[in-house]
Formats: C-alpha cells, structure tokens, sequence
C-alpha cells in the first residue's frame, strides 16, 4: 500500500483538529447556556471518524453515528450548518427540525443521518450496500457501531446478512469501554468485539484507535476487499471516550486514573508529536492548521447565532422523503 504523502498527513491533522476545535467550542457553548438540549462530545474519539471517512472514495457513503462528526466533515458537511442544526435553526442540516446529531445526513454528500435507535444504522447501511451491489457499482457502504451497540440482536443479524451475500460493507466499531455508564467487560464476556468476525466468516481487525494512520490504514484495506467483491470487514478500533455520554452527564462512574492514562494517548497530541518529531515537519505549519480551524469555527458559530429559526408555518415540510 502506497505510503501517505507529507499532504495527506498534513489534512489528516487538519481534519482531527477541525473535530477537536469544533467539538471543544460546542461544549464550552452549551456549557454557556447557548444551546439547546443536549449533545454528544466525540473528544477522544477523532482519530477513529477522520482515519475511516479518509479512507473512502467520494461516491462511497457513510451512516455515522453520534461521535462521527469528523467523518461527516470530511465529506463535506459544513461547520456551519453543523451548528446551525444544533442550534435549530432554518439555515441547518434538517432545518430546524432536529436540533442534535441525530438525522444531520445529507445523500448527496454520501451521509446517511444517524438514526437514533442503535444500532439502527447498521441494517440501514446494509440496505445501502446491498443495493450498491445489487446496481454492480463499485461502491461501499460504511457504519459505526459503539461497545454498547455491538450487543443488540440487530448487529448479529446485519454482520449474519453482510457476510452471507458479501455485501461491500465495513463496519466500525467504535470500542471506547463504555456505553453510558456500564464499561464494556459489563456488557460482554469476551475482550475484543472483532473476535466475533470468526463467527460470520469476515475479517476481524483490531486497531489502535488514537493511531489516526493505523485506522486509516484498516480501513482502506477493508475498503478495497468490499471494493473487489470480497464482503464486509469488521474494525474495532479501540479508544475512549473522555467525556460523559452527553453534556449532562459528569461521568463521575469513569476512574479518574483510566482518563489520565487515556489523556496521555490524546490522539492529536500523538499525531502532532509524530509529525514534529518523527516527520520532522515544521511546527509553525501545524500552528497555522489549528489557527485555520478555529477561524472556520468561529465562522461557524457566527454564521448559526445570526441565522433565522424556521418559520413555523412550514412546520410540515420536509418531515417525510417524497
Ligand atoms: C435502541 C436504543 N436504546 C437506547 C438508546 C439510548 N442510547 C443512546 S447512545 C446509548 C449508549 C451507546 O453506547 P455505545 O454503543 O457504546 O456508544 P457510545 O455512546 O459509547 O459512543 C444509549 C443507551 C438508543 N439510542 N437506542
Ligand atoms: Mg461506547
């Protein structure tokens, strides 16, 4: 596999930072009192959404979960509309209609709006994928999945169906140790959610989650086997969540020493030394990347506090697909 050019590493850092910069701003906003209900910080988890969404074609199509929003903005969904959705307002990705993650999808970026009931979204991808094969075209179809979700009947089944027709499918598992308050060895008996894949006969990878190069590297060799025909990968990519489920909760349940040994593998602080140290790049240019985020995100923010509410009369519209 070709080795990542000195650019792609530079937007891989570029991306991770945007996730970061836009995700620290939310909290500090809704902490602020400037949001509206609740939102899910993906702090810790940007190596796993920018490694995966980078390694797929532009005519391949994601369905992401809560913390996938560094995957939904490499494909091209605007900061700014992110935020005008969060803040229910006419100018984001649903309008006004959903002021959380959930349904901020736009197909013709390729993005399939998270569907709330988990993990609603992995059948949904199949249903993407299999019709990709049904049409013979060269496309793949790619989900995320949590510790948590990974228990539900529904994720056996799909993993059961992707396998048996080859679907061009992969499916990330995002493994950050809890699902709300209950840690993964509550949940299952076994320790790695890809040992599964032996059951279905696929591939079953494990990766380092705050390893941005290593996510992107499983998940183009993933990519190319649903590419060519060959079925459905599962990569779990093991990381954590460094933050509460949601803005509400404090996760006062998570040992204080288990995010301190997780603080000290911070996927961006790790890349960034990769790439002073190991690269030997210039300091001041990704000085300049993390000063282009957060204009970009300042902008945004902006550009949602001044844009309109939707006007109540149009209520109805948009609310079914045609
Ligand atoms: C069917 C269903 N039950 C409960 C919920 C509420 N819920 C949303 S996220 C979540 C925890 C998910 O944990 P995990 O799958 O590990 O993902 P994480 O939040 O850790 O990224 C729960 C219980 C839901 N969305 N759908
Ligand atoms: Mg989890």
């Amino acid at each position: 596999m070709a080795a990542l050019t000195t650019e792609q590493k530079l937007e891989l850092y570029y991306w991770m930072v945007l996730t970061r910069t836009f995700d620290e701003r939310m909290v500090s906003l809704w902490k602020q009192g400037r949001g509206i209900g609740g939102t899910f910080s993906e702090r810790g988890h940007e190596a796993v959404s920018v490694g995966s969404a980078y390694a797929l074609a532009p005519e391949d199509i994601i369905a992401p979960m809560h913390r996938d929003i560094g995957a939904c903005f490499l494909r091209g969904l605007s900061p700014r509309r992110v935020f005008a959705n969060l803040l229910g307002k006419e100018t984001g990705v649903t309008r006004g209609r959903d002021v959380n993650i959930h349904g901020m999808g736009d197909l013709r970026l390729g993005i399939v709006g998270y569907i709330s009931h988990i993990p609603m979204s992995m059948p949904i991808a199949l249903g993407v994928a299999m019709s990709l094969k049904l049409r013979k075209e060269p496309r793949v179809a790619m989900t995320y999945v949590g510790d948590g979700g990974s228990n539900a009947g529904l994720w056996h089944e799909t993993i059961n169906m992707a396998a048996l027709y080859r679907a061009p499918y992969v499916l990330i598992v995002e493994n950050n140790q809890y699902a709300y308050s209950t840690h993964v060895s509550q949940q299952m008996s076994i320790e790695n959610i890809a040992d599964r894949a032996a059951g279905y006969n696929i591939p079953g990878v494990i990766v380092d989650g705050n390893d941005v190069e290593a996510v992107y590297e499983a998940t183009k060799e993933a990519v190319k086997r649903a590419r060519q025909g060959e079925g459905p990968t599962i990569i779990e990519a093991k990381t954590m969540r460094m933050m509460g489920h949601a803005i509400h909760d404090g996760a006062e349940y998570v040992p204080r020493a288990l995010l301190a040994e997780w603080e000290k593998k911070d996927p961006i602080d790790r890349y960034t030394e990769k790439l002073l140290a190991g690269e030997r790049m210039d300091r001041v240019a990704l000085d300049e990347i993390r000063q282009r985020a957060e204009v970009e995100i300042e902008d945004a923010i902006e550009f949602a506090e001044a844009s309109p509410l939707p006007d109540p009369k149009m209520v109805e519209t948009g609310v079914y697909a045609p």
